[in-house]
C-alpha cells in the first residue's frame, strides 16, 4: 500500500489551550525518559532568543502500534477531538491527525498516525513506520496478551527508523477498567519492561481521559526539546535563527533550499 501525505498549505491555528510554557511532568518517575524538573536550559535560551532555525516548521511524526482493540484508536480520538467515540472516524487506509501546539512560544505540530486495522494481521506497512521520531507502543492493562507483544512491535517499529533516534512510550491504556490491585501488579511489570526498552511509561484511560491531555503533552514536549537540541547541534556556532528569511532582491535566495528540508510547503 502505498501513503501519501497531502501537502499542507495552510496549517490550522494553534488552539489556545495547546500551549506549553513548562515540561509537563512524567507519569513515573521510575520509567520517564528524564525526571528533570523544566527543559533544558540549552533549549530554553534557544527559544528566548529565537534561535530555533526550522523547528517552528518541523512537523514530527508520531506513531501508535500494538495489538489490535487496545485502544489506539480511542486514545488518538480522546487527545485530537475530545471524544470517546472508536466510530469517530471510519478509518480508510492510513490516516493521521495534526495537533499543533506552541512551545515555549515556538509552533511545533504532531502527526500522529493511526494505523488502518492492519494490526489485526500484524503485518503493518513500512511506510506507517518510516520516519517516525516518535513510537508509541500500546497494550491493555487488563490483557497480558497485549502487553506480552509489546517487544514484537517495538521490532518491528525500529526496523524502518533509527533506533537510537526514536522516542519511545509505553502505554497503558483502558485504566478504567481495572481494580487498583490488579492495576498495581500490571504496572510492576510495565515498570520493569520500559526501564529495560528505554520507554516512559504512561497508564491512561480514554474512556474518563485521564492522563491523555497529560500524556500527548509530555510527548510533545520531550518531542520539541529533542528537535530544538538537534537543530542546535547541527547548527554548530552557526546563527540558525536566519535560515528562512527570503527577500525578493536577493542574495537570501540561495537560502531558500533550507527551507524545502524543513518539511513546509507553505
Ligand atoms: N473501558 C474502556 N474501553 C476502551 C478504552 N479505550 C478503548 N476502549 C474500547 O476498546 C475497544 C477497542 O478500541 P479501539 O480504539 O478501536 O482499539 P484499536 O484497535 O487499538 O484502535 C473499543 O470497544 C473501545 O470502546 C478505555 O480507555 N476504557
Ligand atoms: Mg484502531
Amino acid at each position: 500500500m502505498s501513503v501519501r501525505v497531502p501537502a499542507m498549505s495552510v496549517l490550522p491555528p494553534i488552539r489556545k489551550d495547546r500551549v506549553i510554557a513548562r515540561l509537563p511532568q512524567c507519569f513515573r518517575k521510575e520509567a520517564a525518559l528524564h525526571t528533570k524538573e523544566d527543559f533544558n536550559n540549552k533549549v530554553k535560551t534557544a527559544c528566548q532568543e529565537q534561535r530555533t532555525g526550522t523547528v517552528g516548521f518541523k512537523i514530527s511524526k508520531v506513531i501508535v502500534v500494538g495489538d489490535l482493540a487496545v485502544g489506539k484508536t480511542c486514545l488518538i480520538n480522546r487527545f485530537c477531538k475530545d471524544v470517546f467515540d472508536k466510530n469517530y472516524k471510519a478509518t480508510i487506509g492510513v490516516d493521521f491527525e495534526m495537533e499543533r501546539f506552541e512551545v515555549l512560544g515556538v509552533p511545533f505540530s504532531l502527526q500522529l498516525w493511526d494505523t488502518a486495522g492492519q494490526e489485526r494481521f500484524k503485518c503493518i506497512a513500512s511506510t506507517y513506520y518510516r520516519g517516525a521520531q516518535v513510537v508509541i507502543i500500546a497494550f491493555d492493562v487488563n490483557d497480558i496478551g497485549s502487553f506480552s507483544h509489546v517487544r514484537q512491535w517495538l521490532e518491528d517499529s525500529l526496523k524502518e527508523n533509527d533506533p537510537t533516534a526514536v522516542q519511545l512510550f509505553l502505554v497503558g491504556t483502558k485504566k478504567d477498567l481495572s481494580s487498583p490491585a490488579q492495576y498495581s501488579q500490571m504496572e510492576q511489570e510495565a515498570l520493569k519492561l520500559a526501564q529495560e526498552l528505554s520507554a516512559e511509561y504512561w497508564a491512561v484511560s480514554s474512556l474518563t481521559g485521564e492522563n491523555v491531555n497529560e500524556f500527548f503533552f509530555r510527548v510533545a514536549s520531550l518531542a520539541f526539546e529533542t528537535s530544538v537540541l538537534a537543530e542546535l547541534e547541527k547548527s554548530g556556532s552557526r546563527q540558525i535563527g536566519e535560515v528562512v528569511r527570503i527577500s525578493s532582491n536577493s542574495s537570501n535566495l540561495n537560502r531558500s533550499s533550507k527551507k524545502k528540508q524543513s518539511n513546509c510547503c507553505q
